[in-house]
């Protein structure tokens, strides 16, 4: 079984999720991938919330955009920790979905990451780290990831003025 499920809440979301799908991956986490909406497959939504733990899911990452509900309609139906990632809407450009998965009123969790591709990247990340709490393999991925960027960084200290 995966150890990480990504939902969404419509299939458009997916360019925005694969971020969260392309960390893991690249972290060695296993994940399974779904489409679940709060608000056009509310008994699917139920049944995938209340089942997660039992399957052995250890992190539910949860992507919706607009209204935004599914992070907080999930973290409704499991004790597993949820991670919402707001997805840029059309209108309102993701603020709606930041606004609406942030304010989660006290005594049900949502951990919420920033609008778009940056947040499902880091999503995948954080996801990553609780896994690597009982998991040392993942835990030095993490390790190896982070170091790269920071001698990424620092081997690119050229600044040109154009
Ligand atoms: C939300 O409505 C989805 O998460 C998506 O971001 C948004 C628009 O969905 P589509 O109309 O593109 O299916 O439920």
């Amino acid at each position: 079984m995966a150890q990480v499920a990504i939902v969404m809440g419509s299939q458009s979301d997916w360019p925005t999720m694969h971020n969260a799908a392309k960390m893991l991956e690249g972290l060695g986490v296993s994940f399974e991938a779904k489409v679940v909406s709060a608000h056009r497959t509310p008994e699917l939504l139920s049944e995938f919330s209340k089942s997660a733990a039992d399957k052995g899911f250890q992190v539910i990452i949860a992507g919706a955009g607009g209204a935004a509900h599914l992070p907080g309609m999930i973290a409704a139906h499991t004790h597993l920790p949820v991670f919402g990632c707001p997805v840029r809407s059309s209108q309102l450009n993701g603020l709606d979905s930041l606004l609406s998965i942030v304010q989660m009123p006290k005594g049900v969790a949502v951990g919420t990451l920033a609008i778009g591709e940056a947040g499902a990247a880091n999503a995948g990340l954080l996801a990553a780290q609780v896994v690597a709490l009982n998991n040392s393999a993942v835990r030095d991925s993490i390790i190896a990831f982070r170091q790269q960027q920071t001698d990424t960084v620092l081997a690119n200290q050229s600044l040109e003025l154009k």
